[in-house]
């Protein structure tokens, strides 16, 4: 093993190159393209929140503080920069947000300093996870998350059923947090983000009502609240907006990913749609869009996914999975789609307005049966052959 003064060069040495790593697009299906690289892993945490750097309490240079993942991360561009407010997750599976920006919004991004110090409300938080950013019309950013306690109705020896609630917090600058009351509401909630705009005076809500820590049940879907205000947000009514279907890419689960993007041709929203499978769960990415004046009247909803794991995406803590809870979409149309692979590392894909509304106007619904399928396929085949 190097001694500490080598081992110190090494480690700096390849977080530096790391750090600067140059991303390039890759060629794909026409919808986005993907990146070479991650943006954001475990090893892109500053050495100074892994190592204790002093050779009298470490002269052995080892961590002390395994961060294990980042995931699942909100993003907003701010001050001309792309700015994640990531799920860093230790090797105590713990996790806490943080933020990281990018001059490009997809390489060299770079922690600040410290993670964020959530202020708590209610009961302590086990965990929190998978922030929503919204700059809302009415001034503040929000941040709607996800906070885990101990379910405390569980049987004694269950050490596993939780409780999913949305912690919501307010921020000018991304870096004082106000902590506002979580959202009260009857059922669990995992998977809350708010539309930037008022609806009908209100402040308006993307919900995924669930029965159990785990189990949707009879939550059947993204649903939809209007609360008055956000300092004491209550979910009274809620509607289900995009349900779930047996024997699609959401026959289990679903949940609304970042706020949707306002285009001229409708609200564009991304989502993720979990099915049960021998393997476990999977998660994949989807699109639909609704209405203008009434965004949650659903105009148009490609079948099946838009984005899967793919290679090396499978593999991780959580084998799988692709989630997303961020976008960015630039002046000039060009949207970042943040999303992370199997818990366990950040990507970026890029595209455009124009190319993911075209995506969602022309790709066949799902017909919900083989047959259908069959057809939607023959008419393409169709056209091409008789051209
Ligand atoms: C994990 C989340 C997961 C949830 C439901 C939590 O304990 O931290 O990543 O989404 O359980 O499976
Ligand atoms: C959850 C999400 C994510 C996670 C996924 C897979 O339900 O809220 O935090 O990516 O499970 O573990």
């Amino acid at each position: 093993m190097k001694n500490f003064k080598q081992r110190l060069a090494w480690l700096e040495e390849s977080h530096a190159n790391l750090l600067s790593r140059k991303n390039e697009p890759i060629e794909g299906n026409g919808v986005y393209e993907r990146y070479k690289y991650p943006i954001l892993t475990g090893e892109h945490a500053p050495l100074f929140w892994r190592y204790d750097l002093d050779e009298t309490t470490n002269p052995y240079l080892m961590e002390r503080f395994g961060i294990h993942a980042v995931m699942n991360s909100g993003a907003i561009k701010w001050n001309g920069k792309y700015v994640l407010v990531c799920r860093v997750e230790g090797a105590d599976r713990k996790s806490f947000f943080a933020v990281a920006e990018s001059p490009n919004g997809v390489d060299n991004f770079r922690f600040r300093d410290r993670p964020i110090t959530m202020p708590e409300w209610g009961e302590p938080a086990t965990n929190v996870y998978d922030m929503r950013l919204t700059a809302h019309e009415d001034g503040w950013i929000y941040g709607i998350f996800c906070v885990e306690r101990k379910d405390p109705a569980a049987a004694p020896g269950d050490l596993s059923s939780a409780v999913a609630a949305a912690g919501i917090a307010r921020t000018k600058d991304l870096v004082n947090w106000e902590r506002l009351p979580d959202l009260q509401s009857r059922s669990q909630q995992r998977n809350v983000v708010l539309h930037p705009e008022f609806v009908d005076g209100k402040y308006a809500l993307y919900t995924r009502p669930q029965d159990g820590f785990i189990d949707a049940g009879n939550g059947g879907g993204i649903g939809w609240a209007l609360v008055d205000s956000m300092e004491h947000a209550a979910v009274t009514d809620e509607k289900i907006m995009n349900a779930r279907h047996y024997h699609t890419i959401k026959e289990v689960k679903n949940g609304e990913g970042p706020h949707p993007i306002k285009t001229p041709q409708g609200w564009l929203h991304l989502a993720h749609g979990v099915r049960g499978c021998a393997s476990g769960l999977r998660y994949v990415l989807y699109l639909y869009m609704t209405a203008l004046d009434d965004p949650t009247r659903v105009i148009a909803e490609p079948a099946g996914f838009f984005m899967a794991p793919e290679g090396g995406e499978y593999i991780g803590d959580v084998m799988n999975v692709l989630f997303s809870n961020g976008w960015i979409c630039d002046e000039d149309g060009k949207v970042f789609i943040y999303y992370a692979s199997s818990d366990t590392r950040m990507h970026v894909a890029t595209s455009t307005v124009d190319r993911l509304v075209d995506y969602c106007l022309h790709t066949a619904p799902d017909g919900l049966r083989t047959g259908l399928s069959v057809e939607t396929l023959n008419r393409l085949i169709d056209k091409n052959l008789d051209k």
